[in-house]
């Protein structure tokens, strides 16, 4: 192996069942339980991921949702939040940082580390991934597995070893033994296709690709031969490429297609209040407040009409945001009166540190402060306005079904 790629360390983090932990995490009911997390839990979807729980009943990523009801009835259906999960991949690259400047983020749960240059400062690579995963079990509450190894193809080789919660090192002298035996599609960049090419020629491992010519495989492949021939032999010189996903956050907000369509006011507000409360729960934890909030509805003939309304102060209490939308919402003239999507989203957003209090109203702040400790304890909407309880919606039965964005009864309390 080349001189330059053994001399390195690499830590590679893969997170363990990143969208379903992290729902398991926000959500304390699920804990234990099959998640599956998917686009749409009403409509046909696939599984974005599961919970190992789940995975016991050989529920996959990628699997049409039917399908995976079947394997797993009594799997619990979420509806992923792509936000959420950036919102946890930045607080992984804030701990990340800590010990080297160069991360990568390769995937959205996903993420490189060069410790080369840094690995004394912490005595080894081994114990800047140990304490890697005590600080994001600690701080975060989930789970990775990490993978070291002398380059990025091998540290992410090594990271799939031993899920979930494992943490695998490849040094150069088993890079040999390791790969001999290694099916080709294990190896990061080896399709299904060409692996089956390759099968089809009786080639099944990295070992036995490794000995076929160079030049045999630069004919067939051209340089992608080349790099074939190099990754069945452990070699990788790619750099690790920080790029820093400091992504500015411009606006927080939330919409709901909505399982049947709505057309009485009171439903329409409730919705709209239970999107304004999630957008300002996060727009808390984010740290943000904002000026302009906006309505978007659109009808069942899919008519969508999009109002802002722009006040003097910054706001990030629900039922603050919910007032403003109120107030848009006797703006727009609706054509059919059936509404099959609403979307809450506030922006002109400031930092909450600069100012002394956001909320005008200081029983709200102090209401909004005691239920943002109770909900990341135990789960959002544990403690939620009356008006979301399911009981209140006895008298219009079918809107129960806003399960997704309202309350699920939480067993544990
Ligand atoms: P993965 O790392 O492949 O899966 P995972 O983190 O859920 O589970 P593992 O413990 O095996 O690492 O993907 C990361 C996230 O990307 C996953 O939580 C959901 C999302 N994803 C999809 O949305 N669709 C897909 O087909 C796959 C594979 C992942
Ligand atoms: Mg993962």
């Amino acid at each position: 192996m080349n001189q330059k790629c053994e001399s390195r360390k690499i830590i590679h983090l893969d997170m363990d069942a990143f969208f379903a932990s992290v729902e398991q995490k926000l959500n304390p009911h699920l804990k234990g339980k099959p998640v599956i997390v998917c686009g749409d839990p009403e409509g046909r979807t696939v599984v974005s991921t599961c919970s190992y729980e789940a995975r016991k009943y050989g529920v996959k990523s990628g699997m049409p949702l039917g399908k995976a009801r079947k394997r797993c009835p009594q799997a619990i259906l979420v509806g992923g939040d792509i936000e959420k999960y950036l919102h946890t991949l930045l607080e992984i690259m804030n701990i990340l940082r800590d010990y080297s400047d160069l991360v990568e983020v390769f995937s959205i749960d996903e993420v490189f580390l060069d410790v080369t240059e840094t690995e004394h400062l912490f005595s080894s690579a081994e114990k800047i991934a140990k304490e890697i995963k005590s600080r994001i079990k600690k701080e975060l509450n989930l789970t990775c597995s990490i993978g070291i190894g002398p380059n990025k193809l091998l540290a992410k080789l090594a990271s799939g070893m031993n899920k979930p919660d494992g943490l695998t090192v490849i040094s150069s002298s088993q890079v040999g033994e390791i790969l001999e035996s290694l099916p080709l599609s294990e190896l990061c960049g080896i399709g299904q296709n060409l692996e089956a090419a390759f099968n089809k020629m009786g080639v099944r491992t990295c070992g036995e690709l490794a000995r076929i010519p160079v030049w045999k495989l630069k004919k067939s492949l051209g340089l992608y031969g080349v790099q074939l021939h190099q990754m069945c032999r452990g070699m990788d010189e790619s750099p690790v490429e920080p790029h820093w996903l400091e992504r500015e956050v411009k606006s927080v907000g939330h919409s709901y297609t909505l399982p049947c369509d709505i057309s009485y006011k009171t439903e329409i507000e409730r919705v709209i209040l239970g999107l304004a409360e999630k957008v300002g729960r996060r727009l808390r934890k984010l740290g943000y407040g904002g000026r302009t909030v906006s309505l978007v509805i659109r009808e069942s003939d899919f008519t969508t009409c999009s109002r802002n309304k722009t006040i003097d102060t910054y706001i990030n209490s629900g039922y603050e945001i919910f007032k403003v939308c109120q107030s848009i919402l006797k703006r727009i003239p609706l054509q059919t009166k059936k509404i099959r999507l609403l979307g809450v989203r506030v922006s002109s957003l400031r930092k909450s540190g600069l100012q002394p209090s956001l909320v005008k109203d200081k029983k709200l702040e102090k209401i909004d402060r005691v239920s943002d400790r109770i909900n990341d304890k135990f789960g959002e909407f544990t403690l939620l306005r009356a008006s979301l309880l399911e009981d209140s919606l006895k008298p219009i039965g079918h809107l129960k079904r806003f399960s997704a964005i309202l309350p699920r009864k939480n067993p544990n309390i």
